[in-house]
């Protein structure tokens, strides 16, 4: 009994410890972007030490940046329509997740599950290509610790963290050839999950949301290239996440949303939109100076490559009727449409908002799963034109600040328009709309719905791209650079 109270104890002191300590972190800088990823799978700043350490810093050497906070939510119902969230925009209030993996028995976890993986690895190709060029030399540290195999006696999956199985023993073994199996020629690495609770019952479950939580392990993979000859490869990172669903509950209706606070330098003279056909969102500055960057400001750009898979209908969805023409639906920028492949179909970005900058702190998380359904956290539908609400007119409307990547008006289910808007060259944007510059607006993205049943994992791929331009900001010019990055992906990274 004794022992027991003390267990709780301690596992009370740590748990204390943990809220209150920032997560762990890792630096990636392998190209002209040096930012941190916490081991909750965010980047942004101020999260523990100065705001000058741990920015998304584009260059590189230079105190510049473009994005304060970018993370991922997730919302569903179970079979009996209770709403689950597990979703962060900012810390003020509580977290929604903590490190380490679940037990695929319970979905649960408990303080040492969360200690031992309280750190975010790195790695890069260089120390793999020296251990393969010299066997037997001394391993750093983060590959000999790499979490490939989980705790089985404990509960834990086997396999976790991605490695080549040198031996082909199947088991994680360092000191015989085996290594991670990473992305890019560096990659940082960690796992995190939404259902701590096993030794604390008095800490509130999804602090920040107030939701309740899925039984969600994630694993999270940022990684880049070295490229100094490649100009938009060497100012672009990757994200590949695995979310796993540990829980004995089937989700429908299940959205993801990517949350993103970009600060082009001065945050008070930003602007936002979306491209529809290539399924991304920017931030970019609204005039051609800006405090921080002065003249040369890049746009800062975040694509949905691939997202969760659409629920399996037999069929290989196509992109295209008989006569050619795009179908106006989740074909325009998913993945796997009419390849010829049964059921690997992958929505894109399907939802883009804006949340206005004044909604700072408290987000309900009904609220959190209203937007990521693509409305207002109120429940009302956005509206095309003006600032998407009240001075908007219609009809209503899935992406805010299209500009002229919605030929299709995939966004207004196929309807043109009201007032004249997305027809001939009257195009709907930031600069047209009556968007308050001198704010600090954020935004959401998001890919859904789709079912995501008990024991089954969804991998979501992104690029953060940050747009040069010869001078001024170019919609086009920008496109061209997304589209590189698709490509790229498309030919050397899809899975
Ligand atoms: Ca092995
Ligand atoms: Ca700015
Ligand atoms: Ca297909
Ligand atoms: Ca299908």
């Amino acid at each position: 009994m004794k022992n027991k109270i003390l267990l709780l104890l301690l596992s009370l002191i740590l748990a204390c410890d943990l809220m209150a300590q920032w997560h762990p972190g890792a630096k990636i800088n392998i190209n002209n972007i040096k930012t941190t990823l916490y081991g909750t799978g965010d980047f942004m700043r101020y999260r523990g030490g100065s705001k000058w350490d741990h920015g998304y810093f584009v260059p590189s050497t230079g105190e510049a940046g473009t994005i304060y906070q970018n993370n991922l939510w997730i919302g569903g119902l179970d079979t009996n329509d209770s709403l689950h969230v597990a979703a962060v925009r900012f810390y003020q209030i509580g977290e929604d997740f903590w490190s380490g993996p679940l037990r695929v028995t319970d979905a649960s976890t408990d303080i040492y599950g969360v200690m031992d993986y309280h750190h975010v690895w790195k790695v890069t190709r260089a120390e793999i290509e020296a251990l393969i060029a010299n066997p037997g030399g001394e391993i750093p540290e983060d590959i000999l610790t790499w979490p490939a195999n989980g705790n089985v006696d404990a509960g834990y999956a086997e396999n976790l963290a991605p490695f080549v199985d040198v031996d082909g023993d199947g088991i994680y073994n360092p000191h015989n050839g085996d290594y991670p199996d990473i992305l890019g020629d560096m990659a940082l690495y960690c796992i995190y999950n939404d259902n701590y609770n096993y030794y604390n019952e008095n800490v509130v479950l999804h602090g920040s949301s107030g939701g309740g939580s899925l039984g969600v392990e994630i694993h999270c993979m940022l990684y880049g290239f070295n490229a100094p000859d490649d100009l938009i490869l060497n100012n672009t990172l990757f994200m590949r996440q695995w979310i796993y669903n540990r829980s004995s509950n089937d989700y429908y209706d299940v959205y993801l949303g990517y949350f993103t606070d970009f600060d082009i330098g001065d945050s008070e003279d930003d602007y936002l939109g979306c491209n529809v056909e290539n399924g991304y969102y920017y931030g970019y500055n609204s005039s051609n100076f800006d405090e921080v960057y002065g003249n040369n400001i890049p746009a800062q750009i975040v694509m949905i490559l691939g997202g969760p898979t659409m629920d399996a209908d037999g069929l290989d969805n196509p992109k295209y009727d008989s006569e050619g023409n795009q179908i106006v639906d989740e074909s325009i920028n998913g993945l796997g449409f009419g390849d010829g492949i049964i059921d690997n179909e992958r929505l894109g970005m399907t939802q883009f908002k804006y949340q206005y900058a004044y909604d700072v702190v408290y987000y309900s998380y009904y609220e959190m799963y209203n937007e990521m359904k693509g409305l207002w956290k109120s429940g009302n539908a956005m509206q095309y034109g003006g600032n998407g609400g009240s001075t908007g007119v219609g009809p209503e409307c899935k992406f805010i600040f299209p500009y002229d990547s919605d030929p299709y008006n995939w966004g207004t289910n196929g309807i043109i328009p009201n007032g004249g808007l997305n027809q001939n060259g009257n195009y709907w944007s930031a600069e047209t709309s009556n968007m308050i510059i001198n704010d600090d607006h954020k935004c959401l993205a998001s890919s859904g719905p789709f079912t995501f049943e008990s024991g089954s994992v969804e991998i979501i791929d992104r690029a953060y791209v940050t747009c040069w331009f010869t001078n001024g900001f170019y919609r086009d010019e920008m496109d061209e650079w997304a589209t590189y990055i698709k490509n790229y992906f498309l030919n050397n990274l899809n899975k």
